[in-house]
C-alpha cells in the first residue's frame, strides 16, 4: 500500500467543491487518511514549490496558493502516486481528459484545482511538509 500527498487548491476551495474532489477519489477507491484545512503563507507557499524556482511561472504560483483556504490531504491506495496523478489530469486543464478532476474543476493555468506527489521522494517530503506522523490516523 502506497501513500501520496494532495493538495485541494485556492481555486477549487473558492469554488466550494472540497467535497466534490473528494468523491471522485473516493470513488477511485483511493481512502483519504489524514486532511485539514489551512492557508498557506508566501513563504511556504514558495518553499513548497522550491523544484519551480526561476521558471517564469514560479511567482504567479506561489501568490495563487497563498491567496486562499487549501486542503492538504494524505492519500492511500495501490499505486497511489500514479493513479491519483491520473484522476487529476493534466496539468494545464484545456488539455485535461473526461472525467478527471482538473477537467471538471480546472480554470485556467495556473487554476487546476489540485495537487499530487509525483514520485514517493516527493511523496514523502510533502507529507512531511505539512503533516506529523499522530496526524496520520489511517
Ligand atoms: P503538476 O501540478 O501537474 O505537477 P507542475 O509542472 O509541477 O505541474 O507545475 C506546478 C503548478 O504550477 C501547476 O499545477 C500549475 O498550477 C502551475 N503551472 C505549471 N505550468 C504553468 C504555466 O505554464 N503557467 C502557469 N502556471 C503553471
Ligand atoms: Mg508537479
Amino acid at each position: 500500500m502506497q501513500t501520496t500527498f494532495s493538495m485541494i487548491k485556492p481555486d477549487a476551495t473558492a469554488k466550494n467543491v472540497t467535497g466534490a474532489i473528494n468523491a471522485m477519489i473516493e470513488n477511485a477507491g483511493i481512502r483519504i487518511i489524514a486532511q485539514k484545512r489551512i492557508q498557506m503563507t508566501p513563504t511556504q507557499a514558495g518553499q513548497f514549490y522550491a523544484e519551480h524556482k526561476g521558471k517564469p511561472f514560479y511567482d504567479g504560483l506561489v501568490e495563487m496558493m497563498s491567496s486562499g483556504p487549501i486542503v492538504v490531504q494524505v492519500l492511500q491506495g495501490e499505486d497511489v502516486i500514479k493513479r491519483y496523478r491520473t484522476l487529476m489530469g493534466a496539468t494545464n486543464p484545456a488539455n485535461a481528459e473526461e472525467g478527471t478532476i482538473r477537467k471538471a474543476f480546472g480554470g485556467e493555468l495556473p487554476y487546476n484545482a489540485v495537487h499530487g506527489s509525483d514520485s514517493p521522494e516527493s511523496a514523502a517530503r510533502e507529507i512531511s511538509f505539512f503533516f506529523a506522523q499522530t496526524e496520520i490516523v489511517g
